[in-house]
């Protein structure tokens, strides 16, 4: 009765919101009748049946269940419970031995089987008396919880939310079963030509987990900074970390920090994938170590933004010692398989010269455990097949590194780069490739833009951010967003399920919830952005 009284009261709620007159709109457009809450959806899942006529109703009663023994699950419910400000109530978590009956007011978080296949694939059913949030593994459950969290009014997004029992949190009733297209759905952010904070990179792994993304490239070393502790080698941060684009402070991760960082990462199934670009963009690491370079002589710190110029001394015996130690400390601090090994952009070493390195660096890597990934100039390369190809530049192919059982990561720079510029306009970033405006960034299909690449050769995508113009983690937001959720679901949802108009209106539908987040985001005029919700 209790059950059906909550539902009832619930339904007219949700049918009340329905009727109210729609929002006023800061965009020109004019604005869209009122939301249906698949346009809250971004990146748009697989199947989604949804009702704006009965809801689920979270109170500050509302139990998340787990199954007990399960930790993984157990973060994943606190991280639930912290979200919608259950946090503050007595007892937000049980574990239970049984997940399958339960009263009214719950939220289960269950490991089972789904209809769609792979690992990350989950199954959210929401009824008025409760919801299950179903994965093959721990991973599916915690993009499941992100696609709740996103069917939730964007007000919960506020740090200092507290439920209240006069103004229940809803969700609305109906079924989701989703997975997704590709493995690798990346992000790259550069803490080389400015640094950015441990704070800094959480922020843009909180905002990478919201829209499913899982793995998080950075890039630690270049010609103006060095940004990992390596202790065998000790001046590379104490002198190479010392500034940065433009002669700003610079900065660099201790290895407790860049472990804190992997953790925080993890709990969130996201991957810190680390590189360190050589045998060029080394200008720091050549400055801290004289006998790095082949004149035996340290060059000065650079803080401009030019590229090509330097390159590791690859004749010298020392260079693959430094290499071997700093793959093995990085390597030593990062569980996941991925070790990037940059190669791109060198202009001082022959073809041969260029090659012969990156063969005996891939030596190093896979002899440390790890798996090389290289941008797609190391192509020419004897690859092993377990090696990976970065694809950016825009008028080539990677059917070379293919046709030698290399994987490729998808990340053109046309397309995909999010240091481009959107229009002319834009304040910061940078034009060598093209502008990219939001559609750009949406409008591609990675499989048909690798020319004469099988589909099943392609691993994902990934999305740079280059930090020559971006001095801090608000221009990092304002260049990466919208335009991250745009790739986000590129990468995610399949081609069947996209269509630039319904995504407009979908990614019209997060200015709410980034708002609430305080984000930064670019307000590009081709989105008629909503203002609220309810
Ligand atoms: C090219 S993409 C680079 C970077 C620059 C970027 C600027 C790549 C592998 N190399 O060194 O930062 O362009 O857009």
């Amino acid at each position: 009765m209790r059950t059906f009284v909550a539902a009832l009261i619930a339904a007219m709620l949700v049918e009340s919101c329905a009727t109210k007159p729609p929002a006023a709109s800061t965009s020109t457009a004019t604005q869209p009748s009122p939301m249906s809450p698949t346009q809250q959806l971004v990146p748009v899942p697989a199947v989604v049946e949804l009702t704006a006529n009965s809801a689920f109703a979270i109170t500050s009663d509302t139990i998340i269940r787990v199954p007990a023994g399960d930790s993984r699950l157990l973060a994943i419910g606190r991280f639930l419970a912290d979200l919608i400000g259950l946090s503050a109530s007595a007892e937000p978590l049980r574990a239970e031995a049984e997940t399958g009956e339960a009263g009214p007011g719950a939220v289960h978080l269950q490991i089972g089987e789904v209809q769609e296949s792979g690992d990350e694939a989950y199954e959210l059913t929401i009824a008025p008396e409760r919801v299950t949030i179903k994965g093959r593994t721990a991973a599916g459950v915690f993009y499941g919880v992100q696609t709740f969290r996103q069917l939730l009014p964007p007000f919960i997004e506020h740090e200092a939310v507290r439920l209240d029992k006069n103004r229940p949190v809803r969700a609305p009733a109906g079924r989701i079963v989703d997975s997704p297209r590709f493995e690798w759905r990346g992000a790259m952010l550069d803490v080389a030509r400015h640094f950015l904070s441990v704070d800094e990179v959480k922020r843009y792994i909180d905002l990478m987990a919201l829209h499913k993304l899982n793995r998080l490239h950075l890039h630690l070393a270049d010609d103006q900074g060095w940004r990992i502790e390596i202790k065998s080698w000790p001046n590379l941060t104490a002198h190479g970390g010392t500034t940065e684009v433009g002669g700003g402070p610079g900065g660099f991760y201790s290895q407790q920090q860049y472990s804190s960082l992997v953790t925080y990462a993890q709990e969130r199934f996201i991957t810190i994938v680390p590189e360190i670009d050589m045998p060029g963009h080394t200008n720091a690491a050549l400055a801290s170590y004289a006998e790095l370079n082949c004149t035996g002589k340290a060059p000065v710190l650079y803080t401009g933004i030019d590229v090509g110029f330097s390159a590791l001394c690859v004749d010298k015996e020392i260079t693959y010692e430094f290499i071997d130690d700093v793959v093995r400390e990085i390597g030593a601090v990062t569980p996941g398989r991925y070790f990037h090994v940059g190669g791109d952009e060198v202009k001082t070493l022959t073809p041969a010269q260029y090659t012969q390195f990156i063969e005996r660096v891939q030596t190093i890597v896979q002899t440390r455990g790890k798996q090389m990934i290289g941008w797609d100039e190391i192509a020419p390369a004897k690859l092993l097949p377990t090696s990976i190809v970065q694809h950016w530049r825009p008028k080539t192919t990677p059917k070379e590194a293919v046709t030698k059982g290399a994987k490729v990561i998808m990340s053109p720079a046309d397309r995909a780069y999010l240091d481009m510029k959107y229009d002319t306009s834009t304040p910061i970033g940078l034009n060598w490739a093209a502008f990219i405006d939001v559609r750009r960034a949406y409008d591609w299909d990675p499989a048909a833009a690798a020319e004469g690449v099988p589909e099943s050769a392609i691993l994902g995508v990934e999305a740079p951010l280059w930090t020559e113009t971006v001095g801090n983690i608000r221009d990092a937001e304002f260049l990466a967003f919208p335009r991250l959720a745009a790739l986000a679901e590129v990468a995610w949802s399949r081609t069947e399920r996209r269509n630039w108009d319904d995504f407009k209106g979908r990614l019209a539908g997060q200015a709410p919830r980034w708002t609430a987040l305080g984000m930064n985001f670019h307000r590009s005029p081709d989105i008629p952005w909503r203002v609220h919700v309810d």
